[in-house]
């Protein structure tokens, strides 16, 4: 009886698993594509280890089932050979498996963004997100502490009699071209919050008092939801936004729409 109920456990967790019914959503670029693979090699391994130990666990069951007699005294007393394989195995796949996913963690954290790569601005404060975007300028104006003011729709503090500044865009969702290299610089105006994109398999914790690079692209247009990840506060799950990865050709026109309505450029048809 025993040993069928850990058949049944072992093939409905299998086909849960299987089913693919419940996974990850798609990745949208190839460092996520590349972690997924990595997770899938570990999860095929470790699927198979879970089978076969659950299989022979059962046939321990089995084999040694009570057949009404008195248990002889002799008794089992391991098998240190047989031990000390399986261990090695273990630890082998697991540094194994752990030095595989170095790369991939390095090259996410670690490589240098390419020269082109779009610079945004992130700010993340209880419990909302700010981006902000050089303008055609290519620069960034000048900010200040005590200009910052949410009512004032001012989450950055610019500074208005900064030239660099007037052409920066804030949004509270981030906008990026499929494709381009994006440098998000990232900063926290409180507590500790995380930029955490699905799709992107990303996460990345924003801290007080530090500027925090994140690299990454992403090649498939589409709406994506970033969420705080870090417990913030009281309106920790309210602290969310989208990443809206728009055509190249797309996005121009967002930003040119977007420079006309701050006043910075003039619309092609008013001249
Ligand atoms: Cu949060």
């Amino acid at each position: 009886m025993a040993a069928v109920l850990v058949w049944v456990v072992t093939a409905a967790t299998l086909a849960l698993f299987l089913s693919g019914r419940w996974w990850l959503p798609e990745a949208i670029n190839a460092q996520a594509r590349s972690w997924d693979s990595h997770f899938n090699l570990t999860f095929w391994i470790m699927g198979a280890v879970f089978a076969a130990a659950q299989l022979a666990l059962s046939w321990v069951v089995l084999r040694y089932r009570s057949s009404g007699e008195p248990v002889a005294e002799s008794g089992s007393h391991g098998n240190n050979k047989l031990e000390l394989v399986w261990m090695g195995a273990a630890a082998v796949v697991f540094v194994g498996l752990s030095a595989l996913s170095t790369a991939i963690w390095a090259g996410v954290h670690l490589e240098r963004a390419p020269a082109g790569a779009m610079r945004i601005e992130a700010v993340a404060k209880q419990f909302a997100w700010n981006f902000r975007y050089q303008g055609p300028d290519g620069k960034f104006g000048r900010v200040k502490p005590e200009l910052i003011s949410d009512a004032n729709g001012n989450p950055f503090g610019l500074d208005d009699t900064d030239e660099a500044g007037r052409d920066d865009i804030t949004m509270a969702a981030l906008r990026i071209p499929a494709g381009t290299p994006v440098v998000l610089e990232m900063q926290s105006r409180d507590v500790l919050h995380n930029f955490f994109v699905r799709e992107l398999r990303i996460k990345q914790d924003l801290v007080p008092g530090m500027r925090i690079p994140l690299r990454f692209s992403a090649d498939k247009p589409g709406t994506y939801e970033v969420a705080c990840s870090e417990l913030c506060g009281l309106g920790h799950h309210q602290m969310r936004t989208q990443l809206i990865v728009m055509g190249k050709e797309e996005f121009q026109k967002w930003q040119q729409e977007t420079l006309q309505q701050l006043g910075v450029i003039t619309a092609p048809e008013s001249r």
